[in-house]
């Protein structure tokens, strides 16, 4: 096989790059030093998390004059996400940390006026049409093609500013704002998306790029859809994980949390089996799912951390799947089975190495919350949610919250924040509040949702994974009020989840709320829908969606 080098300066998930190169056809040798970067041919530098880390991390070791050397050289050199950011001047995500400087332009902020920020999910990469060079080159990309995008800075774009120092632009709009996708010039190409977590997509511009095919690929039809910020709608499929009364680790589903057959006349049975966890997350990647989600649902139980189950299931899916994949359960400090004390980073790194885009936290984010407010709204600097966030950015850091709706004569019954349901319980009362828990809805806290995804946003949470206690398995659609008043109360991306029990019930959800993506789990496992039906319900119905490439 022929081989790429790959530069390992920042800790990340890398893994899924390395299995999208060799799924193309290339092997991997990795650089960790800076005298290492003149034995390459071909240079790749991946970036994850913050510019300010990022780049100083390549400055601290040496590796900026040596980067900079190899491209001045004329080798191949790929940069991806923070790998792109980093040509440009500097960003504003950390104005003291200069970057490459081989664009004199700035990233800056995308506005969160009127838009969740970071910008997550799939979007365009559309070339722009460049009068000042014939080298309108584009490895593989296709206009028609989705990629996979997680990011909050971004380089604006002006047209013709870039294309008069040579670049071929590709550009994707996030809202009112036009932007930087992916650039080209000469030796140098660079996206700001994920093509190892794009799909066939992605792997055929990592191919493109490798095997120095120049061209853009146009062979995929285009959607005529669109949608008011330019993202598609995001549809995931989330895997419940835990041990079966065999030992086998299997996917399971519950009904309101209970995740044990019923025999009619009691719960208590078996645990449900449905399946295995790696098969059915390929199975969904195959139908088109945007992101795979896993919940260990039993967290560890006595194993060592070392021997987790959950990263062998993580390093065999990343080899198959290649779009973002979510872990949650589990993920806080804790005490090893020989007594050593690990810290939720060192958790979320281990997952992070075998192949996670995100982690996600439940319980311990509750507590965390429940500490910020006895702290009068400070921050303390040491949550897991705001330790994992700074070393691999907000976009990492995904919270689960899993509440329960409590039904009150009125808003003057409770200190909570309280809202107007259509849905009244059989006392009549139509005002409830959102109760949030741990341990997987067993414990109920004196927290109500908005309180906990508004302090788990200022510690630096990317993203809400939104269940529903009381929808969970019922198939009877989404908890839209609560959807909507959550999305009302932050700016970070909601996964609305919980009661998907056919494709219409995506539509309502997206028609119905403002939520940044769906998530479904039963309907999937049982058999009953594919993905694809959801997406081919959602395109029936005017959605903007991604349909899986071949
Ligand atoms: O608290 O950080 O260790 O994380 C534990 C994680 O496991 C949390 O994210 C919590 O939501 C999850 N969890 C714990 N117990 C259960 C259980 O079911 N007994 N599952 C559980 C949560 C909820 C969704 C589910 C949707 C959609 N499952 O993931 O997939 O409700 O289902 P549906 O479409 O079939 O209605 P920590």
């Amino acid at each position: 096989m022929p081989t790429v080098h790959l530069l390992d300066y920042v800790a990340g998930n890398v893994r899924s790059l390395v299995n999208a190169i060799n799924k193309v056809g290339y092997e991997v040798e990795w650089i960790r030093s800076p005298e290492e970067v003149s034995n390459a041919e071909t240079l790749i530098l991946p970036g994850v998390g913050h510019f300010g880390h990022c780049l100083s991390q390549l400055s601290s070791s040496g590796f900026l004059e040596p980067i900079r050397e190899h491209i001045r050289s004329g080798k191949p050199f790929m940069g991806i996400c923070v790998g792109l950011q980093a040509l440009f001047s500097g960003s504003e995500e950390d104005p003291s940390v200069p970057g490459l400087g081989l664009i004199p332009l700035s990233l800056r902020k995308f506005d969160d006026k009127d838009k969740s920020v970071p910008h997550i999910g799939w979007n365009s990469a559309k070339t722009r049409i460049n009068e000042n060079s014939a080298d309108t080159s584009f490895h593989g990309l296709n206009p028609g093609s989705k990629y996979y995008y997680v990011h909050s800075f971004a380089v604006p774009y002006e047209a013709g500013v870039l294309e008069e120092q040579g670049w071929s632009v590709a550009t994707a709009h996030y809202g009112g704002e036009e932007f930087v996708g992916a650039i080209a010039r000469g030796n140098v190409f660079a996206t700001q998306f994920h093509p190892e977590k794009s799909g066939q997509a992605g792997l055929r511009t990592i191919h493109a790029f490798l095997t120095g095919q120049r061209t853009e690929n146009k062979d995929i039809p285009t959607s005529t859809a669109v949608t008011k910020d330019g993202l598609t709608r995001r549809v995931i499929a989330c895997l419940d994980v835990r041990t079966n009364d065999e030992g086998d680790l299997v996917v399971t589903k519950g009904d309101q949390y209970d995740v044990r057959e019923n025999d009619g006349a009691s719960s208590g049975g078996k645990v449900r089996n449905l399946g295995k966890p790696v098969d059915m997350a390929k199975k969904y990647y195959e139908q088109g799912a945007d992101e795979v989600t896993f919940l260990n649902i039993t967290s560890f139980r006595n194993c060592p951390l070392r021997d987790l189950p959950m990263l062998e299931i993580l390093r065999r899916t990343s080899e198959t799947v290649f779009v973002p994949l979510t872990i949650g359960g589990g993920i806080r400090d804790t005490i090893d089975t020989d007594g050593t004390q690990v810290s939720a980073s060192q958790i979320a790194k281990m997952y992070f190495q075998s192949g996670a885009d995100k982690i996600s936290i439940g319980s311990d984010a509750v507590i965390a919350a429940e500490e910020y407010y006895q702290r009068g709204k400070t921050l303390s600097g040491k949550t897991a949610i705001e330790q994992i966030s700074r070393a691999y950015g907000n976009q990492a850091v995904v919270v689960s919250v899993d509440p329960k709706r409590i039904y009150v004569s009125g808003p003057q019954e409770t200190s909570h924040h309280t809202i107007k349901t259509a849905f009244p319980d059989s006392k009549g009362q139509d005002t409830c509040w959102y109760q949030c828990t741990i341990k997987g809805g067993r414990e109920l806290r004196d927290l109500d949702v908005r309180q906990l995804v508004q302090a788990v946003e200022a510690m630096g949470a990317g993203e809400i994974l939104l269940n529903c206690i009381d929808k969970d398995g019922s198939n009877s659609g989404f908890d839209l009020e609560l959807i909507q008043d959550v999305k009302s109360a932050i700016k970070i991306p909601v996964i609305a989840s919980s009661g998907a029990g056919n494709p219409s019930h995506f539509a309502d959800v997206f028609a119905g709320t403002t939520t940044d993506a769906a998530l479904g789990a039963g309907m999937f496992h049982r058999g009953e829908f594919t993905v694809a039906d959801v997406k081919d319900y959602l395109v029936e119905n005017d959605f903007l969606v991604r349909k899986p490439e071949t």
